[in-house]
């Protein structure tokens, strides 16, 4: 069920307020005027959308950079700045700095020991299945965290006692600095929910097509969605691949693509000199030339700065109608 307008317009509101709550931590730690530390999810802000999910009732457990939970769940901002400076009109009255907790918005607080949140999700998902009043409790978790031993417990326990608990990994890709494929040998953390008889997604705009490959990037995901339903109409089935990171790169599943399919046109919103869309471009054809019936294609910002006007904007930045004049290019030639 697609959301509505204004369950879409809280999301982007408490993502614009997460990013400013971020940025204002992170200055007034240089400045020297906030007595504790934080861990920026500046990029990982669209994680809103799964809290804008809840109920007010409903449970959430979060991570060190889990300022999304507090804002999107309601705690006012003024009490969660204050709680940072140490005030006694923090929401837990200065006394627990970036471990915040409100128990009146279903956040426990959080562990110091990555993954100490587990356990407390399934006493919440146990209170929450007593209640029987429908509730549920999300716990979000880093990637690095996916091995802990508390996660297997308690996604076992969870599984076996029915428990209404939503697992969320926020993958990427690294834990810190070391390199998931250090850590793991998963692909995908989504993977360990099925030894727990646990349903599981990944979050992966993806579309299959046999002709062509878009690699796309950020909103050039959604254009190049939107330029492949356009040009399906006229026959050309394009298959859609965003690489969800750019370090890493999950150039595997790109080359395994254009293996397919032959052709590639990389959409970015950045200048194309120099930019991500030409890098990606020199891989694969430095890797899969042999692969190729055409040369590659990109589609990215023009060489100037992005200019204030909107009509003038619109000149400048990616549109699906480019995307699909790209294909369309990348699709003509003849050897
Ligand atoms: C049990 C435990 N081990 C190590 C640490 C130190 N530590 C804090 S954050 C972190 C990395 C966590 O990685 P991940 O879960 O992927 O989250 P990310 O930082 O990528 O958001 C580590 C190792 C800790 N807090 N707890
Ligand atoms: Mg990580």
């Amino acid at each position: 069920m697609a959301p509505s307008k204004e369950v879409l317009i809280r999301i982007y509101r408490d993502m614009v307020r997460t990013r400013a709550l971020d940025e204002q931590l992170i200055a007034s730690l240089r400045e020297g005027k906030n007595p504790g530390s934080w861990h920026s999810g500046i990029g990982q802000e669209a994680i809103v959308a799964a809290v804008a999910t809840l109920r007010p009732d409903d449970y959430c457990g979060y991570t060190h950079r889990g300022c999304y939970v507090w804002v999107t769940k309601g705690i006012p901002m003024r009490e969660i700045l204050a709680e940072f400076y140490g005030k006694a009109s923090g929401c837990c009255k200065g006394k627990g700095g970036t471990h915040i907790a409100s128990l009146e918005h279903g956040i426990f607080g959080r562990s110091g020991t990555q993954g100490g949140h587990f356990p407390l999700a399934c006493g919440q998902g146990l209170a929450a299945k007593f209640s029987g009043k429908g509730q549920v409790a999300m716990v979000f978790f880093g990637d690095g965290c996916s091995c802990r031993g508390t996660l297997h417990e308690s996604m076992n326990m969870a599984s076996l006692w029915q428990l209404p608990v939503i697992w969320m990994c926020e993958n990427n890709g690294y834990a810190m600095a070391v390199p998931q494929a250090k850590s793991t040998t998963l692909t995908d953390v989504a993977e360990l929910a099925h030894g727990y008889s646990t349903p599981s997604v990944v979050v992966d705009v993806k579309r299959q097509g046999k002709d062509i490959t878009v690699v796309a990037t950020g909103y050039c995901v959604t254009l190049s969605l939107q330029a492949a339903t356009e040009l399906a109409k006229e026959g050309i089935e394009v298959e859609v691949v965003d690489p969800r990171t750019l370090e890493p790169l999950d150039l595997g599943t790109i080359l395994g693509s254009v293996e397919k399919t032959g052709r590639l046109l990389v959409a970015d919103e950045d200048a194309v000199r120099c930019g991500v869309a030409s890098e990606i471009c020199f891989q694969v054809q430095e890797q899969a030339f042999k692969a190729l019936k055409a040369p590659v294609g990109r589609v990215g910002n023009l060489n100037v700065p992005v200019p204030y006007s909107p009509v003038l904007e619109r000149e400048v930045l990616p549109s699906a109608k480019k995307i699909a004049a790209g294909i369309r290019q990348v699709m003509a030639y003849k050897a």
